[in-house]
């Protein structure tokens, strides 16, 4: 088994639904359980700035799968709730977004595949509510999450 943080958006449709119906569907994934999830609150757009705001927060959760696996199981939640991956900008907006941001003490960067989320340590949207569900979390490769938080300015 392996504690794992998922990292939630939602900027299109009605994000609190979505983020609603996403938690109930990766607690209903067979190899996940929903351990805890973080408030979620809207923040500013980042990376492309012409878009509405988003709704973000985290879950934690435990897990039999893989990272590989996990992550394919988050890919098919999105899809699952209407995510289209080949239309828009980079960065852009979208009905739904679980971003694999943390698996146990792994460092993975492979095709497809890389832990932790190798912009987390630079988004405030992604560490503040890891911050809320494990304030002692260290992220592998790049330090505890309150320092990486200090260093944003
Ligand atoms: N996700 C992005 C790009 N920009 N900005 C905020 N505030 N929250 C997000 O979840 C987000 C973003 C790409 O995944
Ligand atoms: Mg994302
Ligand atoms: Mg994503």
């Amino acid at each position: 088994m392996a504690t794992a943080y998922v990292g939630i958006g939602s900027n299109l449709g009605e994000p609190e639904r979505q983020i609603e119906q996403a938690l109930e569907l990766l607690a209903a994934e067979d190899g996940i359980e929903l351990r805890a999830v973080s408030t979620l609150r809207w923040t500013d757009p980042v990376g492309y700035r012409d878009q509405p705001r988003f709704l973000n927060g985290a879950a934690e959760v435990e897990t039999s799968l893989g990272a590989r696996d996990l992550l394919g199981r988050l890919f098919e939640i999105e899809r699952h709730l209407g995510r289209e991956r080949s239309e828009g900008p980079r960065f852009g907006p979208r009905t739904i977004d679980l971003d694999l941001l943390v698996y146990g003490d792994s460092v993975v960067d492979e095709p497809g595949l890389t832990v932790p989320h190798p912009r987390l340590a630079e988004r405030r949207f992604a560490l503040e509510p890891l911050a809320e569900l494990a304030p002692e979390l260290v992220i592998p490769g790049a330090g505890p999450v309150p320092a990486l938080l200090a260093g944003l300015q």
